[in-house]
């Protein structure tokens, strides 16, 4: 685990004891803090180790160093940020508390990974990168590793994070030597007062934590990531942007795991990072070749009667579906959850791929309604009657493809549980 000197003897409070508010407890207790804990359920807190349980809004937060909030606490409308402000405490995360702490790591380097979709792919593509170059490499952070469980790294190692708009909102200080933008489209937008604006202000100040001199690498395919990148260069700091062109052509045909436009762009993006790691090219090219997939993104879970079974749990936005829509020809798609906006706009290009939807979730029947007419549409409700029904439909050489354009909270506890149900219910078959 992280811990640092720089954390004994202080007064922290905790909120939230998932993965990223355990590992945030185990580390503080570890170094010598003094640590108040709280979630709003019963079984989390009976997690904790060390640590005193008390709700911090209902405490008295004198002399409090921070209340650390996990990145799932909507600070935008939980009374939290009001009560430690009130009494002069810092509202930050644990990915702050990793920067705090980097002073008293052997020397290392930080690639931060941002945007709304492919930063897990990304993230993951880095980190296997340094790894086929020989330097001691983890991935951390969104990507569902909480930073502050890892074991440091040796000297010279590099720390790749996946970092959400939560995470970057709950940061100060993390100066990334490599940071990373892959794209910004309308998401998480319940999160933001100001809307779409202040979201992408949050992935900009990822930037604007740098120092002059470290590498800034920008996908400029959207006007608001191509803003931020002006931005940066109006800023004095050109020299360390690289920018990310849309539409550039490469071969990707010896990269197995990174096919589709979408994964171009994560390609390239994790090439320039890589180069700024100063990491020579052939250890690059053989880490493209031999990255593999993570789960529940396109994920090709089983073939049964010939019928080919796709998990893209994680496409949980319209934008992140659209590039699955395209990748193969008859698809039975299963679609839903609880909604991101009321359209599936980006998705269009790939209907005439589909062969029947299946809408599931909160968001089924306003799907249902929007889909009738372009295809044939049947209200499934559940992931298990959408796999049921699509493997009756679909004859040999068809593809049943969960990529939900949704977020999963409203069936389940994350994307991982969802993609899970989608594995169960083929396996059921
Ligand atoms: N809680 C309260 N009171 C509240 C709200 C929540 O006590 O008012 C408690 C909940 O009961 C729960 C905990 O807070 O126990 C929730 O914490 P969390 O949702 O932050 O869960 P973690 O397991 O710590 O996961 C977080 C990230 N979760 C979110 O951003 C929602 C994980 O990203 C991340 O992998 C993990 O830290 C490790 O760093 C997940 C995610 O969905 C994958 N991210 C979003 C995305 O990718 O779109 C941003
Ligand atoms: P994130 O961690 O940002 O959610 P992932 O790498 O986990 O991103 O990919 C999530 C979903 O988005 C997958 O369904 C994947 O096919 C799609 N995707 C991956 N990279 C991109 C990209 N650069 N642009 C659009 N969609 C993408």
């Amino acid at each position: 685990m992280i811990t640092s000197p720089l954390f004994r003897g202080k007064r922290y409070a905790v909120l939230g004891l998932a993965r990223s508010g355990i590992a945030t407890v185990d580390a503080l207790v570890t170094s010598g803090a003094e640590v108040v804990a709280w979630d709003t359920s019963e079984a989390a807190r009976a997690q904790v180790k060390g640590a005193q349980l008390a709700d911090p809004l209902e405490i008295d937060l004198a002399g409090f160093d921070a209340v650390i909030v996990s990145p799932g606490v909507p600070i935008n409308c939980h009374p939290i940020a009001a009560h430690a402000r009130s009494w002069g405490a810092r509202l930050i995360g644990d990915i702050e508390l990793f920067a705090e702490a980097r002073a008293g790591l052997p020397p290392h380097k930080v690639v931060g990974i941002t945007g709304t979709n492919g930063k897990s792919t990304t993230t993951a593509l880095i980190d296997h990168i340094c790894r086929t170059a020989g330097l001691p490499s983890l991935a951390g952070g969104n990507i569902g590793l909480p930073i502050l469980a890892e074991k440091p790294l040796a000297e010279g190692g590099v720390y790749v994070l996946e970092l959400s708009s939560y995470q970057i909102d709950l940061t100060a200080s993390l100066d990334c030597d490599v940071a990373v933008l892959l794209n910004i489209t309308p998401d998480h937008l319940d999160r933001y007062d100001s809307g779409f604006a202040g979201y992408a202000a949050a992935k900009a100040r990822l930037f604007e934590m740098q120092s002059k001199g470290h590498a800034a690498i920008i996908s400029i395919a959207d006007a608001p990531s191509a803003e931020i990148a002006s931005q940066l260069a109006r800023s004095g700091r050109s020299e360390d942007l690289t920018k990310i062109a849309p539409g550039f052509c490469m071969d990707q045909s010896r990269w197995p795991a990174l096919q589709g436009p979408h994964n171009a762009q994560n390609a390239l993006a994790a090439i320039a990072a890589c180069e700024a790691l100063r990491i020579d090219t052939a250890s690059i090219d053989r880490g493209l070749e031999t990255y593999k997939a993570l789960p529940h993104r396109m994920e090709i879970i089983a073939v049964k009667n010939g019928v080919r079974y796709v998990n893209d749990s994680k496409a949980t936005n319209a934008e992140s579906t659209a590039p699955a829509l395209q990748a193969f020809d008859r698809i039975h798609w299963i679609v839903g959850g609880r909604a991101k906006s009321d359209e599936l706009d980006a998705c269009r290009p790939g209907f005439p791929n589909i062969v029947r939807a299946y809408t599931i979730g909160e968001a089924g029947e306003m799907f249902a309604k929007l889909l009738e007419g372009e295809m044939p549409v049947e209200r499934s409700g559940t992931i298990e009657a959408a796999v049921k029904s699509a493997a009756a439909h679909a004859p040999p050489g068809d593809t049943v493809l969960l990529s939900p354009a949704c977020a999963s909270f409203d069936q389940f506890r994350d994307y991982e549980a969802r993609g899970q149900a989608f594995r169960d219910a083929v396996a059921a078959l």
